[in-house]
This record gives structure tokens, C-alpha cells and sequence, in this order.
């Protein structure tokens, strides 16, 4: 039986994090899907990813794209040229890069479902917060039930610990969800907005390595398949970008699912995040809406993850 009716925002496509977060949402028991909404850039084409994702898996929930366009103007968006690649056929994906891309009718999804499910549904942001922030003067703010939120950065590169989370140095690089749409994510940081912040510093170190990745390839089932396939293409990109062999990835998205599932397998403290124009996120009391996590049980959330997608 289920615990969370969940609803995912993500710019799935592009880092395969988002596709591997919603392979874990879709294979977990505890979780019912109820809608999948896209963000940033190329929503129409990462909505038919995540359709294919639950066409494959036979689940039934909701997918739409949300807004394209980031709330900050002038920021250029990042794709990575493979978006579709593993899942979709060439056609498919040039279809729908020509589809129209503002209408983001997964907005209005995201308005009616939270407003017709008041306190039920837990949202889970695993990209730019656009689609959020649209809502951050309405009604839906105070009838989420909590908000899982990937994204921001409290020290990294440096390291983050118990005694350093509320110290004003140094201070984090800004982290990519945060930096594509600090507008909008100031917006979501300063609502009433309960929020569980799943930072880069501890995403980063839980690493989906060859060994797992090699099991994912035995398991041999269509999503399996199609979701591996997306990695080769995402390993592909990351090496050619780094100029040497890559092999492992980050769970940055999954832990964010992870989290809101057992909430044992992180530390955290209260928070109130301050956003800066670089897209920073700053420490700035002691009181607030947000837990932050600032340590993680990378092997309970590992075996957990595996478990359940290799189901
Ligand atoms: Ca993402």
C-alpha cells in the first residue's frame, strides 16, 4: 500500500539523474505517481520521455509540460544535444522539439491536483523551480503537503558538516537548478512553504558506479533497457565534456525520492535559505521553513534505490 501521492517536477533528459529518480518513484511501493510535470527548455520533448518511461513500466499518471522559459530573464538554457537519445526514436524527438513549448498545460495539472488533494500530495522538485514559483501566491503553496526539493548548495566544494551549516563562510558555488531560475527560487524559499532541501553536498556523494550500473544492464526488461541506454548516451556526453573516461554518475535526483521515503538515511537542521542573484543559497538563520540535509547514509539510500528498481 502506498504512503506518498507524489507529484514530480523535473527537466528529465537531460542528466539522466531525473530519469533514474523517476524509474525509483515508478518501481516503489510506497509511492503512487500521480502526475509527472516538465521544466525548463525543452518541456514538450522531456514530457515524452517520462510518457515513454511509464508507457514502458504500464503506470498510469499524468505527464504535461510545464513553463519552457525560466522566471529570471535573460538566462540562456542548457541543453545537452542528447535529450531523447536511448528512448525515443529521431523522428520522436524532432516532432516534438517542433510542438509548441509555452503552453505548460502541466501548470494547470499541478493547480488542480494540489487544490483538489489539499495537504495529500508531496511535491518533489527535481529541476529548475519554475513551475513552482508560478504558484507561490495562490492557494496551492499552503495545500502541498511538503516539498522534497534537489537543488542548491550550502558549502560545496567544500566540505559540509554539522558545525559549518549555519557559519557564513565559505561560501557554496551555485548549484544548477538553483542558478538556472534563482528568481523563481527565491520565490519558493521565501513562501510559507515547508521544504526539505537535498543539497549538491551530500547528492554528490552517492555515486551509481559501473558495478551498479553493470546490474541494471542484467536486469534486461524494457524500462531497464531504455533507461540504461539513456546513461550510455549520458556517460557518452560527460566524458567527451571532460575529456577522459566517465564512469559513474550522481544520484542527486533519486536522494531527493530517497529522502522523502525514510527520512532516517539523512541528518538535517532548520533553515531559512536566502537566494542570491548568482543563484547561491545562503544559510541565513537558525529558524525557518526548510530542513536542510547535511549528511547522508549513502549506503542504506543506495541499497534502497538498487532494491527497488531492480524489482
Ligand atoms: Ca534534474
Amino acid at each position: 500500500m502506498y504512503k506518498h501521492r507524489v507529484i514530480l517536477s523535473t527537466d528529465i533528459g537531460s542528466d539522466v539523474d531525473d530519469a533514474l529518480a523517476l524509474w525509483y518513484c515508478i518501481k516503489h511501493p510506497q509511492i503512487k505517481l500521480e502526475a509527472v510535470v516538465t521544466v525548463y527548455g525543452k518541456v514538450n520533448l522531456r514530457a515524452k520521455i517520462a510518457q515513454r518511461m511509464l508507457d514502458l513500466a504500464g503506470y498510469d499518471a499524468k505527464v504535461a509540460p510545464g513553463f519552457s522559459y525560466t522566471r529570471t530573464k535573460g538566462k540562456e538554457i542548457w541543453h545537452t544535444g542528447v535529450e531523447g537519445y536511448g528512448i525515443l526514436s529521431k523522428e520522436e524527438i524532432e516532432k516534438s522539439e517542433k510542438d509548441a513549448t509555452d503552453i505548460a498545460v502541466g501548470v494547470g495539472i499541478l493547480y488542480k491536483e494540489i487544490l483538489e488533494n489539499p495537504k495529500e500530495i508531496d511535491l518533489i522538485s527535481i529541476g529548475p523551480l519554475t513551475n513552482i514559483a508560478a504558484h507561490v501566491h495562490t492557494k496551492v503553496i499552503e495545500n502541498i503537503k511538503h516539498l522534497y526539493l534537489m537543488g542548491g548548495a550550502i558549502k560545496y566544494p567544500h566540505e559540509l558538516n554539522e558545525n559549518n551549516l549555519y557559519e557564513h563562510h565559505p561560501l557554496p558555488e551555485p548549484e544548477h537548478n538553483i542558478r538556472c531560475d534563482p528568481d523563481a527560487a527565491r520565490d519558493v524559499f521565501d513562501s510559507s512553504l515547508p521544504i526539505t532541501l537535498v543539497p549538491l553536498d551530500i547528492t554528490r556523494k552517492v555515486l551509481l558506479d559501473e558495478a551498479d550500473i553493470n546490474l541494471m544492464r542484467a536486469r534486461n526488461t524494457e524500462l531497464s533497457n531504455a533507461v540504461v541506454s539513456m546513461l550510455d548516451y549520458w556517460l557518452d556526453y560527460r566524458s567527451q565534456q571532460e575529456r577522459k573516461k566517465i564512469t559513474s554518475t550522481a544520484l542527486n535526483d533519486p536522494l531527493a525520492v530517497g529522502v522523502m521515503l525514510n527520512p532516517d538515511i539523512v541528518k538535517m537542521k532548520k533553515a531559512k535559505i536566502k537566494v542570491d542573484t548568482e543563484g547561491r543559497t545562503l544559510v541565513e538563520s537558525k529558524e525557518g521553513n526548510v530542513n536542510v540535509c547535511y549528511d547522508v547514509n549513502v549506503q542504506a539510500f543506495k541499497e534502497d534505490f538498487l532494491s527497488k528498481v531492480l524489482r
